[in-house]
C-alpha cells in the first residue's frame, strides 16, 4: 500500500542551497578563538547536504524540472541537496516517445541545473513496466527485448559520464508472499531481461554506479528476499550490479519495518551499496518526524548506505500530496520531520543556527604564513578501463581546517575531463584545478570530503596537489 507505483500524481522537486559563508576572508579582525568557534560550529552541518557529506553520504531528491521556473523550490534545491533525481524526465515514455526518436530536453534541463550547481544525477529508470511509450507497451518477444536493449544503450551513452547511479531496472518483483518476478512485456521477454538490462548499461555507461531499484523491499520479506537471492546470483555470476535502491515509501499501514537497518545491512553484505532512493513518510509532527530520523540512523549505521533521496521538495510537490509526505510544507517551511533529519545526520545534535559573537574579539594579527599541518593534502584513486578512466580525490583539511580549498591534478598529454561532481573544474586538460563547491568547502581540522571526476584517455598519476583558503 505504500508505493505501489505509479497511479497517482505527483511531482516533486527539488534544489540544494548552499551553506551561508560566515566569517572567514575577515581575518584581520578575526581573534584566532572566534575562528577556531565558527571551524567548531561547522562541524554540525546546517543543511541537509552538508550535514551528509560530513557523514560520507549524499541527500538528494525527486526534481521536476517544469518546476525549475519557481523560486522557492529552486531555492530549496540549491541550498539543500547535492543529489538530483529526474522524478519522470528519464523514464521511457519521456526519453522515447516515439520508437528511435529520443527526446531528451526536459532530462538535460534538470542535469544541466544540477551540473552548474555541483550535483549529482540519480538517472531513474532505464527499464520498468510503468511509463512505457504506447509503442513499447505494443511489442513483445524478441522486438521489445531488441528496443529495450536500444533503450537502455541510447540512454544511457547520452548520460554518459553525467550520472552518479542509473535505476537501471524497476520495481521487476511482485508484491505478495510468492517472491515471483512480476508479471509484464518485459518479464515475458524472458527471464534474463533483468541481467541483459544491467550488462547493456555497463557497456554503454562504465562509470555508472547501477541499482536495482524497488518498494517493499526494505524490511525483510518474500520480495526483498527475492531481490536479495537475484543480487546474490548477479554477484556469483559476474552480472555488473553495484547497488541495490530502496525506495522507502512509508505510512500507517506500511510503517519502517523493524528491521530496516538489519536489511540494508544484508544487502550491502553481499559486496555493494545501499542506497535509499524514494523517501517519504506520510503523517506530521512528532511521528513523522521520528519515523524520517529512524530511516537516517539506520542509513548513518550501515556503512555502504552512501545516501538518502527524498521524492521531492514540499508536501505540494508530492506525488501523494493529500498525505503531507516530505520535508518542508507547501510553503517552503521547515517541518518538524527536516529538523528531525538535519539533526539525526548531525549525530543527535542541532547545530546553532547562528552563533555570534559575546564580546569584542581583540584585534591580534594573524600570522602570515600558515602554522605547520594548516593547508590540505589530496590522494587519489582511480577506476580504469580502455580509454577511460574515473578518478576520485579525497582531500583532508590540514589542522587549521579550512573555509575553501582546490586540488591540482596534472593530465597526461591527450587525456580530458569529460565530467566532474562535488567539485568545480576550471579547463579539461593539462593542469586541472578542482575547487570546492558550496557544500563541501569547509572542512574542520583532519576532516576529508571526496570529489571526482571522469576523463577520456589516460589517467592521470601521482598526487594531486591542495591548497586550503
Ligand atoms: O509512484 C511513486 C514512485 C514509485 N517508484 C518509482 C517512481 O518513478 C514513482 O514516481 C512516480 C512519480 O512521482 C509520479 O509523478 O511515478 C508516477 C508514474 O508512474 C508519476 O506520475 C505520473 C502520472 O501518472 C502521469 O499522469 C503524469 O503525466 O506523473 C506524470 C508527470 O507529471
Amino acid at each position: 500500500m505504500n508505493s505501489s507505483a505509479a497511479r497517482d500524481r505527483g511531482s516533486a522537486r527539488v534544489r540544494p542551497g548552499r551553506r551561508a559563508a560566515l566569517v572567514s576572508t575577515a581575518v584581520g579582525t578575526v581573534a584566532a578563538g572566534m575562528v577556531l568557534a565558527l571551524a567548531t560550529a561547522a562541524s554540525a552541518g546546517t543543511t541537509l547536504a552538508t550535514s551528509a557529506a560530513e557523514k560520507g553520504r549524499y541527500f538528494g531528491t525527486a526534481v521536476a524540472a517544469n518546476k525549475l521556473s519557481d523560486s522557492t523550490y529552486v531555492g530549496i534545491l540549491n541550498r539543500e541537496f547535492n543529489m538530483v533525481t529526474p522524478e519522470n524526465e528519464m523514464k521511457w515514455d519521456a526519453t522515447e516517445p516515439s520508437q528511435g526518436q529520443f527526446n531528451y530536453t526536459n532530462a538535460d534541463r534538470i542535469v544541466s541545473h544540477a551540473q552548474a550547481n555541483g550535483m549529482r544525477v540519480r538517472g531513474h529508470a532505464l527499464a520498468w513496466h510503468l511509463q512505457q511509450p504506447g509503442w513499447a507497451q505494443n511489442l513483445s518477444g524478441s522486438a521489445l527485448r531488441s528496443a529495450m536493449v536500444n533503450h537502455v544503450t541510447q540512454v544511457a551513452t547520452h548520460y554518459k559520464g553525467k550520472i552518479h547511479s542509473w535505476d537501471v531496472v524497476n520495481e521487476a518483483f511482485a508484491d505478495g508472499g510468492n517472491g515471483a518476478r512480476r508479471d509484464s512485456n518485459l518479464q515475458r521477454t524472458g527471464n534474463d531481461w533483468i541481467e541483459v538490462a544491467f550488462r547493456t548499461a555497463r557497456a554503454a555507461d562504465p562509470g555508472a554506479k547501477l541499482c536495482y531499484n524497488d518498494y517493499n523491499t526494505d524490511g525483510q520479506n518474500a520480495k526483498s528476499n527475492a531481490v536479495y537471492a537475484m543480487v546474490s546470483d548477479f554477484k556469483a555470476r559476474g552480472v555488473p550490479i553495484d547497488c541495490v535502491g530502496f525506495q522507502s515509501h512509508f505510512n500507517s499501514a506500511s510503517p519502517v519495518p523493524g528491521d530496516y537497518q538489519a536489511n540494508l545491512q544484508r544487502f550491502a553484505n553481499l559486496g555493494l551499496d545501499v542506497q535509499i532512493t524514494e523517501l517519504d513518510i506520510e503523517g506530521s509532527g512528532t511521528a513523522q518526524a521520528n519515523s524520517y530520523a529512524t530511516v537516517v540512523k539506520a542509513c548513518l549505521a550501515v556503512s555502504r548506505c552512501t545516501g538518502i533521496s527524498v521524492w521531492g521538495i514540499r508536501d505540494t510537490d508530492s506525488w501523494r500530496a493529500s498525505g503531507t509526505p516530505l520535508l518542508f510544507d507547501g510553503n517552503g517551511n521547515k517541518k518538524a520531520a527536516y529538523t528531525a533529519t538535519l539533526d539525526a545526520l548531525n549525530g543527535g545534535t542541532t547545530p546553532p543556527t547562528s552563533t555570534p559573537p559575546t564580546t569584542v574579539p581583540p584585534t591580534t594579527t594573524p600570522p602570515t604564513t600558515p602554522p605547520p599541518g594548516a593547508g590540505c593534502t589530496a590522494s587519489l584513486s582511480l577506476q580504469t578501463w580502455t580509454g577511460g578512466f574515473v578518478a576520485t580525490v579525497r582531500v583532508t583539511a590540514g589542522s587549521s581546517g579550512t573555509n575553501g580549498w582546490a586540488a591540482t591534478v596534472t593530465l597526461p598529454s591527450g587525456t580530458a575531463v569529460t565530467n566532474a561532481w562535488n567539485a568545480q573544474g576550471s579547463g579539461t586538460t593539462g593542469t586541472v584545478r578542482f575547487a570546492n563547491v558550496a557544500y563541501n568547502g569547509r572542512l574542520t581540522a583532519g576532516q576529508s570530503t571526496e570529489f571526482g571526476f571522469q576523463g577520456a584517455g589516460t589517467p592521470p598519476s601521482g598526487t594531486p596537489s591542495c591548497t586550503a583558503s
